[in-house]
This record gives C-alpha cells, sequence and structure tokens, in this order.
C-alpha cells in the first residue's frame, strides 16, 4: 500500500470518492498532476479552514491600519477574531485601528427587526470617537440570512459624513473557505478605492507596490527595508501595515510585485487590465528566492544603478548572516519538514527550508485553488462549480487617463524565457517530487496518518492543529502566525525562521511524551441496556 491508498484506506465509500482526488503523490518534479481543489469540505472532518468573511474582513481589509472595518453580526464573528492575525501596523499619521475589535452585537431582537439602524449607530460613533479614513463593514452569515441593506447603510454613512464607506457582503456561509472572502474584498478595494486619488503618473519612476503581503511577524517592513536600500519607492502595500490613504495611490506605482498569489492574483490582474500595470510574482521567503525576486526586479526595470545596488544590498546581507547561516544549514541540512498552510506559504517556506538542507515531503495547502499547485496554466481548464459562481467577478476597462507604459512586447517575452514569472505563477508542484505527498485541505486525521507515514522531523502548520501534533511527539510550528516571532522573511527573517525550526527540532520533549492513551484506554464505554440495569 502506498502512502496515498495508507491514507484513504480507512474511510468510507462516500468519503473516499470525496478525498481521494484532494491527495496526490508526486513522483517526478516538474510534472504538475490535477489536485481537486477550492470544494466543499467533508461535513464533520477536523478541517483547519476559515470562513468568507475571515478571508475578507480578516485577511484583506483587516490590515488596513486607518481604516474602521466594523463587523456587523452577533458579537462571536468579531470577538473571536480579534487579534488573532498578526498583521502589525505603525501609526504614522496617528491613525492604528487594529487592535480594536469594531462591532454591531448583533441580538436577537435585531436578527427580528433588522439591524440596520444599529449598524448606523456603530458607524456613526465609530467615525466621531476614531476619525477614521475609511469604514468597511462586513455581513457575517445572520446578516445574509435576515436581508438588512448594508450597502444602503453604507450610502447613507457617505453623505452623511463625507467619509468612504463600503459595504462588503461576505457572510461565513458564502464560499467553501476564506478563499472567497478574498475575492470579494478585491473587488470592494478595485471598485472604490485603488486609483481614487487623483495623482500624476510617473512613468520612468523606480515605483512599486506589494501585493499580498500582510506583515505578519513584520515581514513587510523587512521587504520595505531591502527594496528602499535599494532605491525603490514603496507606494502601497496591500494591506499589510496599509492604509486606505496609500490604496487610493497604488495606481501610480510602475510594477506590482505579487506575493501572496491566493489571496490578491485578482486586483493584479485588474490592475493589469486597468492601468496597464504589470506584474510579477515574487517571494521574499528563503535566502536563494530573495536574490532571485530582487534580482528579477531590477530586470523588469532594467536600469544600471538599481542593479548595482541590488548587488550591493545582497552582499551586504549575505554577509551579515553568513556565519549563523552556515551553523544552521550544519544543525538541519538532511532533516524533513511537513508544511501545511492556507494558500501561499505551503509553497513559500519549502524554499527557505531548502536553504538549509530541509527537504519538504508532505505540502499542502488549506484552501487554494487548482493554479495554486499546478501552475496558472491550468486556468482555462478550472470549471467553475456553484460556489464558486456565487462569488461576483466584476470586470474593468482600461483606465484613459492613468494608462501606463509598461514593457514593449520583445522585452516582456525576454524575461518570460529567463523564467521570470511576469502575469504568472508556476505553483507549488513544481518544485515537488521524488515520492513526496500533497493533500489539498487536510483534516487531522490525514494530518496523523501522514506524520505515522513519513515521520518528519517537525511539522509546519497552525493552531488548530499544533497540539494535536505535539501530542504525537513531533515538533509544531506555527506559520500562520510564527509563534509570536518574526519576520521570517527575506535574508535575516530566514536566520530567524532557521533559529525557531532548530530549537524546536533539538528539543527533547516530544520525545519524552507518552500520551495517556498509549498506557490506558481513555475512553470507555458500555452497549445496550447495562447502564440503566
Ligand atoms: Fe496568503 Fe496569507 Fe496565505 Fe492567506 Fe491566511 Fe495568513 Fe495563510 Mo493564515 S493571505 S493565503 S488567508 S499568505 S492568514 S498571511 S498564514 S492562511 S498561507
Amino acid at each position: 500500500m502506498d502512502a496515498r491508498e495508507a491514507v484513504l484506506d480507512k474511510y468510507s465509500g462516500r468519503v473516499f470518492k470525496n478525498r481521494k482526488d484532494h491527495i496526490i503523490e508526486l513522483d517526478e518534479a516538474g510534472i504538475p498532476k490535477e489536485i481537486a481543489a477550492n470544494s466543499r469540505s467533508v461535513p464533520g472532518l477536523m478541517i483547519n479552514r476559515g470562513c468568507c468573511y475571515a478571508g475578507c474582513k480578516g485577511v484583506v481589509l483587516g490590515p488596513l491600519r486607518d481604516t474602521v472595518v466594523i463587523t456587523h453580526g452577533p458579537i462571536g464573528c468579531g470577538y473571536y477574531t480579534w487579534g488573532t492575525r498578526r498583521n502589525k501596523a505603525d501609526a504614522p499619521d496617528g491613525r492604528n485601528f487594529i487592535q480594536y475589535s469594531f462591532s454591531t452585537d448583533v441580538q436577537e431582537t435585531d436578527i427580528v427587526f433588522g439591524g440596520m439602524k444599529k449598524l448606523h449607530q456603530a458607524i456613526k460613533e465609530a467615525v466621531e470617537i476614531f476619525h477614521p479614513r475609511a469604514v468597511m463593514i462586513c455581513s457575517t452569515c445572520p446578516i445574509g440570512l435576515i436581508g438588512d441593506d448594508t450597502k444602503a447603510v453604507a450610502a447613507e454613512v457617505e453623505k452623511e459624513f463625507g467619509i468612504t464607506c463600503i459595504a462588503y457582503s461576505c457572510e461565513g456561509y458564502k464560499g467553501v473557505s476564506q478563499s472567497a472572502g478574498h475575492h470579494i474584498a478585491n473587488n470592494g478595494l478595485m471598485q472604490r478605492v485603488i486609483g481614487s486619488a487623483n495623482d500624476e503618473v510617473k512613468e520612468k519612476a523606480f515605483r512599486i507596490n506589494i501585493l499580498g503581503e500582510y506583515n505578519i511577524g513584520g515581514d513587510g517592513w523587512e521587504q520595505e527595508r531591502l527594496l528602499k536600500k535599494i532605491g525603490y519607492e514603496v507606494v502601497a502595500v496591500l494591506t499589510g501595515d496599509g492604509s486606505f490613504e496609500a490604496l487610493t495611490h497604488a495606481h501610480t506605482a510602475n510594477l506590482n510585485l505579487v506575493q501572496c498569489h491566493r489571496s490578491i492574483n485578482y486586483i493584479a490582474e485588474m490592475m493589469k487590465t486597468k492601468y496597464n500595470i504589470d506584474w510579477i510574482k515574487v517571494n521574499f521567503i528563503g535566502i536563494d528566492e530573495t536574490i532571485r525576486t530582487l534580482r528579477e526586479i531590477a530586470d523588469y526595470f532594467d536600469n544600471d544603478e538599481i542593479k548595482k545596488r541590488t548587488e550591493e544590498v545582497i552582499g551586504e546581507e549575505l554577509e551579515s548572516i553568513a556565519e549563523e547561516r552556515k551553523f544552521y544549514r550544519s544543525k538541519l541540512e538532511g532533516k524533513t519538514a511537513g508544511v501545511f498552510v492556507g494558500g501561499s506559504r505551503s509553497h513559500h517556506y519549502q524554499n527557505v527550508l531548502k536553504d538549509f538542507g530541509v527537504k519538504t515531503v508532505i505540502a499542502g495547502y488549506e484552501f487554494a485553488h487548482r493554479d495554486d499547485y499546478e501552475g496558472r496554466e491550468v486556468l482555462p481548464n478550472i470549471k467553475l462549480d456553484a460556489d464558486s459562481k456565487n462569488i461576483e467577478t466584476i470586470t474593468v476597462q482600461p483606465d484613459k487617463e492613468f494608462y501606463h507604459v509598461a514593457l514593449d512586447k520583445e522585452r516582456f517575452e525576454e524575461l518570460r524565457r529567463q523564467n521570470v514569472e511576469l502575469e504568472y505563477y508556476k505553483g507549488m508542484f513544481k518544485d515537488m517530487g521524488d515520492g513526496t505527498i500533497t493533500v489539498d485541505d487536510f483534516n487531522h486525521y490525514e494530518t496523523e496518518k501522514v506524520l505515522d507515514i513519513f515521520k518528519p522531523d517537525i511539522f509546519y502548520s497552525g493552531i488548530k492543529d499544533k497540539y494535536m501534533i505535539q501530542k504525537k511527539g513531533f515538533p509544531s510550528n506555527q506559520l500562520h502566525s510564527y509563534d509570536y516571532s518574526g519576520p521570517y522573511a527575506c535574508f535575516k527573517g530566514a536566520i530567524t525562521f532557521a533559529r525557531n525550526t532548530y530549537l524546536s527540532i533539538y528539543a527533547p520533549a516530544w520525545k519524552m511524551i507518552v500520551p495517556p492513551w498509549r498506557t490506558k484506554p481513555t475512553l470507555e464505554g458500555t452497549m445496550g441496556d447495562e447502564n440503566y440495569a
């Protein structure tokens, strides 16, 4: 029985039929195989996904520091998503509201009589107290069910307070995971925020946006530090330590860097159509990947000074980490890992592991789509199901005023021939292979099974399964929140990541654990009427 069969073995016919296409064994590197992704999870299985509201409010809109993002729904939705994602933010203009949880605290009476008045009152209070640059309304499940017209409230607020207010119908049930919420948030930002400031485009300047970087543990700050050191101007970051204010100018940049393809590819594509801003898939996770990324950006702009500075900065950064890099490589070489995160990191982190000689034997995404596994070339073959059709796809037109000059066709093709991922993402599969396994939408049972089969030295995941993994005797670090550490991006970040990995693998604690169920049964039961005797 191979690993895949062993994982599927215990399933009933119906569950087997569903799960078999989500588990792929990769034999040869570079040969993508089709995987089932972005579909409904099997009810009853313990999975790690979030909901549509989580993707819209928590992931994409939440990090905007000068904006009040208000949860319209029962208090639990706002409360349980409060402060759980480590998207750090500064307060350069005195506006940073991300420590707060704004909610309308919808009650039974509101469900019966409607919550629109309450929403209006809540926004009024927030605007008067905090003076935000904008207000975003995020609806949760019950709001969609009772049919509150949040868009009407937003329009009223705009008139009354002269402030941008956008309502998002991102009810949790809208999609099969948080991925739906990313798309909804992308649409709103594109329609109402990006391009709303009336500035001038500076054609030849080295002005860039970083898309899909959420500044978890300070990753975005580390990227900005390097890019500025080279000589780039960062116009906007979407959306880590980002601001409504900066987003209004995003259309004036000359290149979009896409870090997390899954959560932001919609905006990248729409900005290409509307403003002719090229996007390039980058990766700042990993030493070799950061070097590749910096060189590709320099190649894109094709400017001697920028190229020179790029090499100088790479040299300086490499020198500053040389010793530690060697030490951690000597400790980690030959180890194996499992990586299971949302929709990008399971790919990105394989690169930093490779830097230190660690092989990824198990990988999977919670909610990515087939293109994140197989590459964007499969996009035309992805059949939209009813769940995906539920999410609006908006179309944009070229903007007469702000349409940029971008690369000419020849240069574009030349860069593509050099494997620069211009308007392209190759996906995770092409970097895997050799008997490794990929599992889409892992559940806890499957996690336990792959741990038993592959016995990796470490398994990276999140808070929902971390302790279950550790109870099985495997060290587990969180790759969503970085276990309160970070940044992990770029050169210095790679060292911090390696240090945490080293500390976890070399901690003897996990081998000493004897869970109680190993020595005695923890669940006892009786059959039939014995209890009532
Ligand atoms: Fe993109 Fe993210 Fe991720 Fe994501 Fe996320 Fe996250 Fe993630 Mo947690 S935007 S897809 S919805 S890289 S919150 S910062 S770590 S699951 S792999």
